[in-house]
């Protein structure tokens, strides 16, 4: 199929694009009719180091669906590090979105979500994060026409509340300990995620047992290496860390196969994360019974519905359920929200904490996190309102733009 060739207005800068469609359209339901992507550079509170990359700020790829019925959905893109841990980045999905993805949405049905969702992935291969944030807007703008959170839309919340993990990675085993110490006294988080594999092995080793001594039965130490391990170095830590107390490690390296190798051969649970890229190969590592545990990404599986078959598959093999982050700003933290409380199993509970490792609030009224928990909004759609003038100050190129506008400067 031929599509038309996309048409850019002159009138919108490089960085907030708009698509928009040059026939009025009649059509009986709720149509998309324009496509508006932004970048946000939000600052993090500290540097956040993980084996691939240090990050000292998130940029979230904001995407608006306005529709003919006024309603507008948002959804959000984001990534770790640009490029450091996989194939897309916030400025590739902006790009993508412009470019491909908005002729193909532009006039099209916006209430039959799977139907459109479908229609892109017959046209756009791979992009997974991208489609992500899109399935995440028209959720987002379906829920709110309707009156329902997107949990609803996908079949109904198990639950409100969702207990939240904290990742300890300033890279400093006194400071993690100060950190996981204030994250007790607050009540907000007593699931500890420890960030390694940029050190020596022993020493990363000896970290962690220091945290989980520190802590005892107050809090729940967990690992993620990122890939960084081989196989025998791997082996080698799981025996040591699974006597440290330590109760899982993630993706300690980066073969499928290898991950397969090591399950269960210590006491000690082990997730995958980036080798876990949706349905296929959800059910190829079920298939070589490869992990204990499913890292859940809404970005990672394709989106929303994609995260639901992802759990299928986990709970047809008996593999355990965890809710994972992409370290996403506020929209992409609650669409994953109303994702894992549709969930019947979440046996490792969340690390949606991404909001909370961000310095600046963009939301109207914050997200509640309390008592180890994060609430799922209840509001229509994804249940949370933006702060406009917040997001227009932290928007890329967005001062740029203004004055462009108001005095013709670029
Ligand atoms: C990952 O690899 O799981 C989740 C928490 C965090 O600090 O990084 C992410 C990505
Ligand atoms: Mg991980």
């Amino acid at each position: 199929m031929m599509l038309d060739a996309p048409f850019f207005s002159s009138q919108t800068s490089t960085m907030s694009k708009t698509f928009k469609t040059v026939a009025p359209t009649a059509a009986p339901f709720p149509v998309v009719e324009r496509v508006e992507t932004l970048l946000v550079d939000l600052p993090t509170i500290r540097p956040h180091k993980l084996s691939v990359a240090t990050m000292n700020g998130q940029t979230l790829m904001l995407v608006k669906i306005h529709c003919s019925d006024g309603v507008v959905g948002i959804g959000e893109g984001t990534t770790i590090g640009g490029l450091a841990y996989g194939g897309e980045s916030p400025e590739g999905m902006k790009l993508a979105i412009d470019t491909y993805f908005s002729p193909v949405m532009v006039g099209q049905d916006a209430t039959r979500v799977q139907a459109l969702m479908a229609r892109i992935g017959k046209m756009i291969r791979e992009n997974r994060f991208a489609k992500c944030a899109v399935e995440t807007a028209l959720l987002d703008a379906h829920g709110r026409r309707l009156g329902l959170p997107v949990s609803e839309l996908l079949g109904g919340r198990l639950r409100s509340r969702l207990p939240v993990a904290w990742t300890l990675a300033s890279g400093d085993t006194a400071k993690d300990i100060a950190e996981a110490e204030k994250m007790l006294d607050l009540r907000r988080h007593r699931i500890f995620k420890l960030k390694i594999g940029a050190r020596d092995l022993l020493e990363d080793i000896a970290h962690v047992a220091a945290i989980k001594r520190a802590l005892g039965e107050r809090g729940s130490v967990r690992v993620d290496v990122n890939m960084a391990w081989s196989e025998i170095e791997a082996a080698y830590a799981m025996a040591a860390l699974a006597d440290a107390g330590c109760e899982l490690v993630e993706q300690p390296v980066a073969s499928a196969a290898a991950l397969a190798r090591l399950v269960r051969r210590f006491p000690i649970a082990l997730m995958a994360d980036e080798s876990l890229q949706g349905p296929e190969t959800a059910f190829e590592i079920a298939k070589a019974s490869g992990a204990d545990v499913f890292a859940v990404k809404i970005e990672q599986s394709g989106g929303l519905f994609n995260a639901q078959r992802v759990a299928a598959i986990a709970d047809a093999a008996g593999i355990g359920l965890y809710g994972g982050t992409m370290l996403e700003g506020v929209f992409g933290t609650v669409a994953s929200a109303q994702v894992f409380s549709t969930f019947v199993n979440l046996q490792w509970g969340t690390e949606l904490f991404g909001p909370l490792l961000l310095a600046e609030e963009i939301l109207a009224t914050p997200l509640d996190y309390s008592e180890f928990e994060l609430t799922v909004p209840a509001g229509s759609g994804l249940g949370i309102e933006l702060d406009e003038e917040r997001v227009a100050f932290f928007t890329r190129d967005g001062l740029r733009k203004t004055i462009s506008v108001a005095g013709q400067g670029g």
